[in-house]
């Protein structure tokens, strides 16, 4: 795939926190990608890695796969995908890395997680700038009845916990997007996961985390591959993967 110009997506990525690109995957890929996930699912737990973190969710209905690349090549290449690389570049620089890459799939009868922005999660406040960056991909439609993502509006602007407001629950709109789309949301963005309250329809999402480069990710792929696994990518994604013995020396 030819590289892919975010510019026309700029302006809402910056003014609202988050912009959404349509079609990304075709049909068909959505529903490959969706199957793989599924049987990602099974391997996770297979492996010793629970689906269901209390911590993170209300009930076992939340499907949670982390370690996504290591589970399939087909996550290997989306992390790497033309249309995040240009929305990473954009908003965190040349140089930016990958934190992590995992799926929420949102099954009927889930409920809604902690409400929380991704980069106060890894980096203390204030946070002045964008330095993460979340790409979701949208292996199903988005809506507030299947447990869509929410987010509050204007949050990517919130400095510091002083200047969340009170009633931040109240304020939570859900994204509405179709399947095969991405939404790039800054880091800033305060947001939580819907309740799905479909009576059978899943909401699988995936979310790949990328970051300046001086923010510790939260997944160490040097640990998390095999050496096949690490030799499928390129030097430059070896580098975004912190799979290079110089990890922080500030070189592409
Ligand atoms: O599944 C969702 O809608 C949100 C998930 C999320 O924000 C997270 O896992 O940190």
């Amino acid at each position: 795939m030819s590289a892919f110009d975010a510019t026309p997506y700029w302006q809402d990525l910056v003014e609202h926190g988050f912009a959404v690109v349509p079609d990304v995957l075709s049909r068909q890929q959505t529903a490959d990608v969706t199957e793989t996930l599924w049987r990602a699912a099974e391997e996770s737990r297979r492996r010793g890695d629970a689906t269901h973190v209390p911590v993170l969710d209300p009930n076992d209905k939340n499907v949670r796969v982390f370690d996504l690349i290591a589970l399939d090549p087909v996550f290997g290449d989306l992390i790497q995908h033309p249309v995040a690389d240009a929305f990473a570049k954009k908003l965190l620089g040349d140089d930016y890395i990958v934190s992590n890459f995992t799926a929420n799939i949102a099954r009927p009868g889930s409920g809604s997680m902690m409400l929380h922005s991704d980069q106060a999660i890894v980096v203390p406040e204030p946070w002045l700038a964008p330095w993460s960056l979340n790409i979701i991909w949208c292996l199903s439609d988005v809506c507030a009845e299947n447990g869509a993502t929410h987010y509050v509006p204007g949050s990517q602007k919130f400095a510091c916990a002083a200047d969340l407001p009170e009633n931040m629950e109240q304020l939570l709109v859900p994204f509405e997007a179709t399947a095969g789309s991405i939404i790039a949301m800054e880091g800033r963005m305060w947001h939580t996961s819907g309740a799905n309250v479909t009576k059978d329809k899943d909401r699988p999402l995936l979310f790949g985390y990328y970051c300046k480069p001086f923010v510790r990710p939260q997944w160490n792929f040097s640990e998390a591959l095999s050496p096949e696994q690490k030799a499928r990518f390129s030097d430059i994604m070896r580098k975004r993967l912190g799979l290079e013995r110089g990890a922080n020396l500030g070189t592409l």
